[in-house]
């Protein structure tokens, strides 16, 4: 991973991403693209920038072969909500995008990683301690592209030789880019809302347990999966990888360490309860653990207190 690519850099993942590996490796070390360009984002301004339509087939190899990259990290896509609203843009631009992207990959012979999702189960998979290797009927689109997702990259390995690699992410938790559009996401409002208000109104049912991971962790576990030796990976695409599953009311117990008069209510939105209710409790995260040495740093009380620390000013700065 000397030059790397990514695509939809501008998201919650990306953002992280990129800035990491520019810490690491230098500002020219990643060529970031995203279908805009906000003038006065840091990671526009960080360094290599290109403006990129994940289904434009051409640009995307131009841009990889001006750049001399080795590896090529694909996030465009929409997410779970979103794409349930949107079925057939969500078809097109995750399953395009990711098809473009993995053609360019065996085009210039580059390292490969997309993430999957919690997503990518379906409510007959086994709920709780979730396997590596389970039934996967996914009832929502996104969970569609998803299972779609790994097993085109599983084929561009078997058949072209590409060294695709994925996680399966849980909903992730970051005090930087919020997400945009995921079942998951009042996990992150919480924190928000908990800091301008004083309160929040969760959109998940009491309850409802979901696999999270804090920002810090999860972009530790790309760089360490990209970086691990090929030979010791008997799985490829994707990894269950985990840091912690909760329901709303341990998000709430949690906060109240921090903010004792912190409150919660419900309102519950249908469309992104079913998909909850569609995924999983917990997964296994045991084979990424022994292939290629993930260990999450933050359970849910020391990510809460590094949220709420660091999110303070920037609710304060408006
Ligand atoms: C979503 O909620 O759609 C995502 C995910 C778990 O993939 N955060």
């Amino acid at each position: 991973m000397k030059k790397v690519m990514v695509t939809g850099c501008l998201g919650q993942i990306g953002s992280e991403l990129v800035a990491k590996l520019r810490e690491l490796n230098g500002p020219d070390s990643v060529i970031a693209t995203d279908i805009r360009r906000p003038i006065d984002n840091p990671t526009v301004q960080s360094g290599p920038f290109e403006e990129l339509d994940v289904n434009d087939y051409d640009h995307m190899l131009q841009i990889a072969k001006d750049n001399n990259v080795d590896t090529l990290i694909h996030l465009a896509a929409l997410l779970s909500a979103v794409a349930e609203k949107k079925p057939q843009l969500a078809w097109n631009l995750n399953m395009g995008g990711l098809v473009n992207a993995l053609e360019v990959a065996r085009e210039l012979n580059l390292k490969f990683f997309t993430p999957s999702s919690i997503g990518s189960f379906g409510p007959n998979t086994p709920k709780d301690n979730t396997p590596q290797d389970t039934l996967q009927r996914p009832t929502t689109m996104y969970g569609v592209t998803k299972v779609s997702g790994e097993l085109l990259c599983d084929y561009y390995h078997t058949k072209f030789g590409v060294d695709t690699r994925g996680v399966r992410f849980p909903g992730l938790i970051s005090y930087k880019t919020l997400p945009g559009g995921g079942t998951t996401d009042y996990a992150v409002d919480i924190y928000y809302e908990a800091l301008k208000k004083g309160s929040y109104e969760s959109f998940i049912k009491e309850g409802t347990y979901m696999d999270m991971m804090y920002m810090p962790d999860a972009i530790d576990a790309v760089i360490k999966l990209m970086n691990a030796d090929p030979d010791k990976l008997v799985h490829r695409n994707a990894f269950n990888i985990t840091a912690m599953s909760f329901e709303p009311e341990d998000i709430k117990k949690s906060i109240q360490k921090v903010m004792p008069e912190f409150d919660m209510t419900y309102d519950v939105d249908p469309m992104r309860q079913t998909i909850a209710d569609s995924w999983p409790n917990s997964i296994d995260p045991t084979c990424a653990k022994e292939e290629w040495g993930f260990s999450p740093n933050y359970d849910l009380d020391a990510m809460t207190r590094d949220m709420l620390d660091k999110l303070k000013d920037r609710v304060e700065q408006g």
